[in-house]
């Protein structure tokens, strides 16, 4: 007799408890929108197990988002996870380098349905209906920095039917790491594919990288070694402008005792919203407000979800250049961001803008203005050449790192790439332009009060 068929929920880097403190300097009722959130997200996992009769919840690490998050944000994990085990729906557990072993945590009367992974591989059975179906695995981290490949610590156990049985049950892994040492995450239990290969199990349930990526799918692996499939279901909240798009949790579909479907199911609450705004052909401020609104109904629209925080970049040459830099980056944040909560509450929505970057530059004719020499056309000719040569604009940022003082400011430069030192050139020949043809075209503007 076969096994029978079944499906699992596979979430990860919850981050609950995160003070969103880079946020609340902006404003605070947005980092509590960020908080509810992330909270709500555990709740559409809660409600998607449940749902979908899941077999069992795999967490895997970063449930909490630090060492000591308080009891509150304690109980939210406890009474989830209760109210599961209450369903005959139990969950394992692992933490990862925000919330290690050693964290405080708040006494709670588990129940024995919820298991957590200690600094060993544990090995735990689910069974239904008097016959094991998968055996899940799983460490968490002992200290924050973990730097050992603990992928090596896994080994399929031997499976109570014997693994000759044709009803070999499904094998899970669930690891906090690194795989393939990808530089823009911190390389926390670093490991290969290949590593995550030789250790014979069926589904690694990874955690860290806060998007989902689906590194071996059903049926496939590396050469030489027997399918399997691993992967990020990411976070289930994106928690900040580098996190767009949908974030959720894997539901994984398991057949005959195999990984027969992988299925991303979104759990998020908010999405963040990256937009480049072309305000060259615009004739008023009132159609960047509108353009901003636009894009987030039409966000709104796609993922069926109410809120959005939106990061804005303008560009372009014209008129809108002078009424923008006379304003003051302040002052245009201040008012985009009222006016995009307005039109948001208009429309029913809740609508933040994060930040807004002028990169507009004023309408003037390079051409004439070089052609007319002096210090205008001196200029020009020096901000062209710098960014045409990237060895130029190296060369710039080591003779500036050579005065800077603090190691902090030096690493900071040391960290742009040729594209943002080229940024900031024009940023900065568009600024040296502005003051130095200041009043020039001013003359009729007829609003100086
Ligand atoms: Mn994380």
């Amino acid at each position: 007799m076969s096994l029978p068929d079944f499906c699992f929920v596979h979430a990860a880097d919850l981050h609950l408890g995160s003070p969103f403190s880079g946020i609340i300097a902006g404003s605070e009722l947005a980092a509590q929108r960020l908080v509810s959130a992330s909270n709500r997200a555990l709740d559409a996992l809660v409600r998607l197990c449940n749902e979908r009769r899941a077999a069992f919840l795999v967490l895997a690490g970063d449930v909490f988002d630090s060492t000591s998050v308080d009891v509150r944000t304690q109980y939210q994990l406890y009474s989830a996870l209760s109210s599961l085990a209450h369903e005959g729906i139990p969950s394992f557990v692992s933490w990862g380098n925000h919330d290690p072993l050693g964290s405080w945590r708040a006494t709670f009367n588990w129940p024995p349905e919820v298991h957590f992974f200690g600094a060993d591989v544990g090995w735990h059975e689910v069974r239904s209906s008097g016959r094991t179906i998968a055996v899940v695995g799983g460490v968490s981290y002992a200290r924050p920095e973990v730097n050992d490949n603990l992928s090596l610590k896994f080994r399929r156990p031997p499976h109570p039917h014997g693994d000759h049985d044709p009803d070999r049950c499904l094998c899970v892994g669930v690891l906090h790491c690194n795989v393939g040492v990808v530089p823009e995450h911190g390389n926390y239990a670093p490991c290969s594919l290949n590593d995550l290969a030789a250790a014979g199990i069926d589904y690694w349930a990874l955690g860290h990288v806060h998007r989902h990526k689906v590194l071996a799918g059903p049926g496939e692996g590396v050469a030489g070694a027997s399918s399997f499939a691993a992967v990020y279901p990411g976070a289930t909240q994106g928690r900040d402008i580098t996190e767009t798009g949908a974030h959720g949790c894997c539901v994984v579909h398991v057949s005959g005792g195999r990984v027969a479907d992988i299925e991303f199911v979104p759990t998020d609450d908010l999405r963040w919203l990256n937009l480049t705004i072309d305000t060259g052909a615009m004739r008023g401020l009132d159609e960047i407000v509108s353009t901003v609104a636009a894009s987030c109904s039409a966000e709104c629209a796609q993922s069926g979800l109410d809120a959005v925080a939106v990061r804005v970049r303008l560009f372009g040459r014209g008129g809108l250049h002078r009424e923008l830099s006379r304003q003051g980056a302040g002052q245009v944040e201040r008012w985009l961001r009222e006016s995009l909560e307005h039109e948001g509450r208009a429309a029913g929505r809740w609508w933040w803008l994060e930040s807004v970057k002028d990169a507009t530059a004023p309408d003037i004719d390079h051409a004439a203005l070089k052609r007319s020499g002096g210090l205008v056309a001196e200029l020009i000719e020096a901000a062209n050449r710098l960014s045409e040569s990237a060895a130029d604009l190296e060369s710039l940022v080591r003779s500036i790192e050579q005065e800077l003082g603090p190691p902090r400011a030096r690493a900071a430069l040391a960290s742009l790439s040729v594209d943002e030192v080229r940024d900031i050139v024009a940023e900065a020949e568009t600024y040296a332009l502005d003051l130095l043809l200041a009043g020039e075209g001013e003359a009729g503007g007829g609003e100086s009060a």
